[in-house]
Order: C-alpha cells, then sequence, then structure tokens
C-alpha cells in the first residue's frame, strides 16, 4: 500500500522491520515488565490493580489512559471469564489495541494541503521531508512551502531538503509574513496543479501566545486561498518528552483544528506509552509515527502493529 494510499484512505499499515527496530527499547524496556507481569496473571485482585497501575504509569500511559484501560480489564473479565489457556495478556493487548484505534476521517482536496504544527524540536521540518520524499516517490507532484521564517536556519534547512529531493518551495525568507508564505504556496499549487502542499511551521516565537497566533493565522488564511485547506494538520509530538506531550496537544488544539498525530523519536525512548495518552486524550488518530533518523523511519501508524511491536518477542 502506497503513502498516497494512506494520506487518503487511512488503511491500516503492515508491521514493518523498521517499527520493530525502532520499538526495540520499549519492548526491552518498561514493556518488558508489563508483558512479563500480565503473561502470569489469571486475574486482577486490589493489590495488583496497584502494581499494573505503577508499571503502566512508569510506561508513560498516564493517569487517565491507564484507569480507562483497568477499568476495561475488569469489565473484559466480568464480562467473558478467562479461558484455561488465556492469560491477561491477551486482553490487554486487544484493550491497548482500541483504544489506539481511532477512526480517521479522510478528507477531499486537490492540492490535498497539509500543514506541520507542533513546538520546536519535535521533527516538523523531518516528517515533512519523509512526506515528501515517500510522495515523490508515488510521482505524485509535491510543493512545499517555507512557513517557519522566525529562524533563518528553517528556511535553509527546508531549502536544502527541496533541493535534496528536487521538490519546488515557496518560500520568502527570514522574517517574512508566514501567512503570506502559506497564501503564496495554495496559490500556487492551485494554479499549477500540484497534488500535494506540504507548509513547514514555526515551533518557537517570542512567547507562546504569539505562536498561537500565527498558527492560527496560517490556518485561516490557509483556507481563504482554497476552501476546504488546509486537509489535515498534522500535530507533531515527541515521544521522549512523555507527559509534556500532551500539555502541548492541549494548546495546540486550542489554536488550530488538528485533524491528527505524528509521535516521532520512538526509538529515542524505552517507554513508548504515550502514544496511549495522547490518543485518549486528544481523541485524534495517530496518522505516521518516528522510529529513527533514516528517511525510511517514518511509518503509516497502524494500532496492531504498534502494539505487536511494545508486547511481542520474536
Ligand atoms: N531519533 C529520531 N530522531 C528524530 C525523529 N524525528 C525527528 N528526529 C530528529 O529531531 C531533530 C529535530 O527535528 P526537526 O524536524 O528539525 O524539528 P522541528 O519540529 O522542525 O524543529 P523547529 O524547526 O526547531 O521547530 C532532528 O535532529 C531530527 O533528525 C525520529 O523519529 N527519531
Ligand atoms: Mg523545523
Amino acid at each position: 500500500m502506497g503513502w498516497w494510499d494512506w494520506l487518503k484512505k487511512g488503511k491500516v499499515a503492515e508491521p514493518t522491520p523498521q517499527l520493530t527496530q525502532g520499538l526495540q527499547k520499549s519492548r526491552e524496556g518498561f514493556w518488558a515488565r508489563i508483558r512479563r507481569f500480565f503473561e502470569g496473571k489469571k486475574k486482577i485482585d486490589p493489590q495488583n490493580r496497584e502494581e499494573i497501575e505503577e508499571l503502566l504509569l512508569a510506561a508513560d500511559v498516564g493517569p487517565q489512559a491507564t484507569e480507562q484501560i483497568l477499568k476495561q480489564l475488569e469489565e473484559s473479565l466480568r464480562q467473558k471469564p478467562l479461558t484455561v489457556k488465556e492469560t491477561l495478556l491477551e486482553r490487554l493487548r486487544g484493550i491497548l489495541i482500541s483504544m489506539i484505534d481511532r477512526p480517521f476521517h479522510p478528507r477531499e482536496g486537490q492540492p490535498y494541503v497539509i500543514l506541520l504544527v507542533g513546538v520546536n524540536g519535535t521533527g516538523k521540518t523531518t516528517t515533512l521531508a519523509r512526506l515528501a520524499h515517500n510522495l515523490k516517490k508515488e510521482n505524485k507532484k509535491v510543493l512545499l512551502a517555507a512557513a517557519d521564517t522566525f529562524r533563518a536556519a528553517a528556511v535553509d534547512q527546508l531549502r536544502i531538503w527541496a533541493e535534496r529531493l528536487s521538490v519546488p518551495l515557496v518560500e520568502k525568507g527570514m522574517g517574512a509574513d508566514p501567512g503570506a508564505v502559506a497564501y503564496e504556496a495554495v496559490q500556487k499549487a492551485v494554479k499549477e496543479g500540484y497534488e500535494v502542499l506540504l507548509i513547514d511551521t514555526a515551533g518557537r516565537l517570542h512567547n507562546r501566545k504569539h505562536l498561537m497566533d500565527e498558527l492560527s493565522k496560517i490556518y485561516r488564511v490557509t483556507g481563504k486561498a482554497l476552501t476546504g485547506a488546509p486537509h489535515e494538520v498534522l500535530l507533531v509530538l515527541d515521544a521522549t518528552t512523555g507527559q509534556n506531550a500532551l500539555r502541548q496537544a492541549e494548546v495546540f488544539q486550542e489554536a488550530v483544528h488538528c485533524t491528527g498525530v505524528v509521535l516521532t523519536k520512538l526509538d529515542g525512548t524505552a517507554k513508548g506509552g504515550v502514544a496511549f495518552a495522547v490518543v485518549q486524550q486528544t481523541g485524534l488518530p495517530i496518522r505516521f509515527i518516528g522510529v529513527g533518523e533514516r528517511a525510511e523511519d517514518l511509518l503509516p501508524f497502524s494500532p496492531e502493529a504498534f502494539v505487536e511491536g511494545l508486547l511481542t518477542f520474536a
């Protein structure tokens, strides 16, 4: 299945070796403890309930998602007791999968406009370049826009990517009005028949209010240039920041209508449970995950493959 299909339809992707490798730290870290604990258990009692809670919290699942998992486990056992062969691990697996399996509502649009937002350093520009790379491989006509005009280095970084990928870039240099960059890029994409427009944005400005005002302006301006745009607003979160990512999500969701999450740097954490907390809190589907430094380390997200990557030893 191609990247374009994934973007437009959100069909479930297959597990890949990159995923298995990228989740190694988590699988061998906090999730190995969870797996060992659950595979030996047949029931939940007050004492091991507390232990389960501690294990999930330690893996960054967060208090609300942890409580939800525990409640669902208890409910599941009430409704259907474990068979002789089953252990709590199988039940946990199913609950975790359904928890992060959020529906994605595809939207129509040409050009298909994708806005990337998130605090500085989470991986917006890298994700944008990786998306461009994969879509270009499928012969899609891709345009980039440098709406992070706060730092000169941000525009330079995107220009380097654009050259490397042989993808055109709309830029107006450092200090330019990011709204104007976005507007111009959408107009160009419409006029010249681009299929995808990827807009990079700043992760840091003088202060948070300023950043949020700027993002909502980019969002509005994009919609003015093309009705229905942006079709996708990807909130990029760094998995290694754990529960901080949740606070960021809250702030960004107030400023713009996010449609999905990109969870990056999963290779850099032994916890990985933040995925459950993020989906539980934001209600957004995870669309892509970053599991390494290489271009091929951005992956379409599959709930089944993700949970397998955390809990299954080959
Ligand atoms: N290990 C690892 N590193 C990643 C991943 N995704 C991004 N990075 C790295 O994270 C760093 C920051 O990425 P950027 O794409 O520049 O982040 P940004 O959100 O654009 O940051 P600002 O432009 O400062 O707002 C880079 O060194 C990337 O290589 C990932 O999945 N795994
Ligand atoms: Mg950037």
